[in-house]
């Protein structure tokens, strides 16, 4: 019998992979690079935008402009750092949570908060951005990606698809055989698991016994990295290694970055009912954004008047978000049978005439 030994640099590190930590200091613990200072700033500059962009979507949701809102506080570092690692050509594959991430890639607001307002499933346009629907059916998406991926390598394309999904995702049989394909077929796939704690109310010591969830990579064959995701740097570095690895012929990633969800699961659940404000506040002294701010601050690279005006740029943005979200949007009821099939079938027709017939009654 032979015995196989696990493929070097296959398992995860003991401990998660850090760049800068939580009090804002480099380490040197891990050998990778720090990003140069323009990504570290544009990373901070994200950051602040993004969480303003997040607060003003809550806030639509209770002046009722918004029906539901997931939010992503406490995920920034997550968010901003798998969009700044990607190129242009590389496809995006996001959740409910992830509209801090489709802002950032530089998508309008507006139209990023189409599904949650409830209009059309899809308010841009998926080619245009190179991103997917916000999926909400949990790891529908890791198959969508691997598709693509795989596809796009088949054309001859120089394409990596990345994926987003959480900790109770990865419980899901679509992460399995999405991770299983992708390993078998070498995707250009990188999988990123915000391991943020709970999924809704279930913590994540109820959703598997892995020792972590990096640790599932080797089993299907590919390298698991378990990294600090409130580190905004660490993500940007990891997601570029991995994509990095994807352009080279190397296979897909699996990704676990260690966060937490500081808002509820969404505005229609109350997290004090299954997690104590304790856990809550010791995240908050892990905060992505202050620790990247007074390293830049410390560093030389960011004063008083450049958090200010990057402070500006959100308030202007949100100004703007809301008074686009403040108007009733306007819907044509005919709308409802377009983009399902290519070809509508016969019942969709004659559906669509039908209503078309009620509403012509009705204007009459
Ligand atoms: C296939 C499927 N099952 C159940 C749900 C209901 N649901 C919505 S969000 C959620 C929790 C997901 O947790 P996680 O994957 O950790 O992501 P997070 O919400 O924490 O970002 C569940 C069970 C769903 N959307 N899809």
């Amino acid at each position: 019998m032979t015995v196989v030994t696990p493929s070097a640099g296959f398992l995860p590190t003991t401990a998660p992979r850090c760049l800068i930590d939580a009090d804002g200091h480099a380490t040197s613990a891990d050998p990778a690079r720090l990003p140069d200072r323009e990504v570290l700033l544009e990373l901070f500059r994200l950051m602040s935008v993004g969480r303003r962009f997040d607060t003003q979507a809550t806030a639509l949701t209770k002046q009722g402009r918004l029906a539901v809102y997931p939010s992503a506080r406490g995920q920034e570092a997550c968010q901003v750092g798998v969009v700044t690692a990607m190129a242009q050509r590389d496809w995006l594959f996001p959740t409910y949570r992830d509209s801090m991430a489709l802002v950032s890639r530089g998508i309008n607001p507006v139209e990023v908060l189409t599904l949650l307002r409830g209009d059309w499933h899809c308010g841009y346009d998926p080619y245009l951005h190179r991103t997917g629907p916000q999926c909400t059916p949990l790891a529908t998406n890791t198959l969508h990606a691997v598709g693509l991926a795989h596809a796009a390598r088949l054309a001859g394309e120089d394409t990596v698809a990345v994926v987003l999904l959480g900790d109770g995702a990865t419980s899901e049989g679509d992460t399995h055989e999405a991770l299983n394909i992708a390993a078998v077929w070498q995707a250009p796939v990188v999988f990123l698991v915000q391991n943020n704690g709970y999924a809704i109310s279930v913590p994540l010591a109820k959703q598997t016994r892995a020792e972590t969830l990096a640790h599932k990579g080797i089993g299907y064959g590919m390298p698991g990295v378990l990294i600090d995701g409130n580190d905004a740097a660490m993500v940007h570095v990891a997601v570029t290694e991995a994509i990095e690895r994807g352009r080279r012929g190397e296979g897909p990633t699996l990704i676990e970055a260690l966060t937490y969800r500081i808002e509820a699961h969404t505005n229609a659940d109350d997290a004090s009912r299954y997690r104590d404000d304790a856990e809550v506040t010791s995240w908050l002294a892990r905060d992505p954004l202050s620790r990247l701010q007074t390293y830049l601050q410390d560093q030389g690279l960011l004063d008083e008047a450049g958090i200010a005006a990057i402070a500006d740029e959100g308030e202007t943005r949100a100004a703007r978000l809301r008074a686009a979200m403040n108007a009733d949007p306007v819907t044509d009821p005919a709308e409802l049978f377009a983009n399902i099939y290519t070809e509508p079938t016969a019942a969709l027709r004659s559906q669509a005439a039908e209503l078309a017939e009620e509403l012509a009654a009705e204007a009459s």
